[in-house]
């Protein structure tokens, strides 16, 4: 009886590439290494709710200082300071908390809890528009990608009634000399379901491939909403786009690995 072939020797080459690659992302991504999901401070320590994360303090990498800060007047000039907010209805709110989904204040839909943590950042007053917030760049080599998560893009016009007031996100990313590189919009936030699809829940902005080095990043609120307009966010990578689901991903990798391997039988 013969014995079976070893199995490196059965896979076909490409088939072999396929199952590497499937492999490498199971042991997760280096560039993940820089998330900034705001549990920490700058300094490292644990958040304090409300207080404020100075436009001054950047988070710093080997070759990359990331800071972030409110333009409040959008005359191009940082002015204010972002807060850090607690997830979870807390003492001081309402007024200040950062969002209120179909889960409850600060609180993510079900499936969503540990993607926000215990900490996000938001605009510190919730009841007019905050202007720009401005991501900067310092960074010793160029960065060409990035990716983030707004929080709870909703809207005021209730299911069945009249049309109401909509939240939209447009982000955008500059080169270092202020030339605009890209530019994406959020889902419209509308409320006209009985929840909204993005109520309690994140979409994530993912710049990939930028012709230019990332000199900074600045999210605008272009929805039509003239009251309670906050910005909740989290979960920024200053160097890597958002990758898809790691499991469906490596499940489909696995996939097309494992039909190729049967069509070279
Ligand atoms: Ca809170
Ligand atoms: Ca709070
Ligand atoms: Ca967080």
């Amino acid at each position: 009886m013969a014995l079976p072939l070893p199995l490196k020797t059965r896979i076909a080459k490409p088939a072999s590439c396929l199952l590497t690659s499937a492999l490498a992302l199971l042991v997760g991504s280096p560039a993940l290494a820089t998330l900034i999901d705001f549990e920490t401070t700058p300094a490292g320590v644990t958040p304090v709710d409300d207080a404020p994360l100075s436009q001054f303090t950047p988070y710093a990498f080997p070759g990359l200082n990331i800071s972030f800060g409110l333009d409040s007047n959008s005359d191009g000039i940082v002015d204010t300071d972002t807060v850090f907010e607690h997830a979870g209805l807390d003492p001081s709110e309402p007024p200040n908390g950062g969002f209120s989904g179909s889960s409850g204040t600060d609180t993510a839909d079900p499936g969503y809890t540990s993607q926000l943590g215990n900490w996000f950042l938001r605009s510190p007053v919730g009841g007019s528009d905050f202007g720009l917030l401005v991501i900067t760049y310092s960074s010793s080599a160029p960065v060409t990608a990035a990716s983030g998560e707004i929080w709870d893009i909703d809207g005021t016009q209730q299911p069945g009634g009249p049309p109401g007031f909509t939240e939209e996100y447009t982000v955008r990313a500059y080169d270092t000399a202020n030339n605009l590189l890209a530019t994406q919009i959020s889902p419209l936030g509308v409320l006209d379901s009985a929840f909204a699809p993005l109520d309690g829940e994140p979409w994530t902005f993912s710049f990939s491939g930028l012709t230019a080095g990332i000199g900074k990043i600045t999210v605008d609120f272009t929805g039509t909403k003239p009251a309670g307009i906050g910005l909740a966010f989290n979960n920024f990578n200053p160097t890597a786009a958002a990758t898809p689901e790691p499991s469906s991903l490596v499940l489909a990798l696995f996939t097309i690995a494992i039909s190729a391997l049967q069509r070279k039988r």
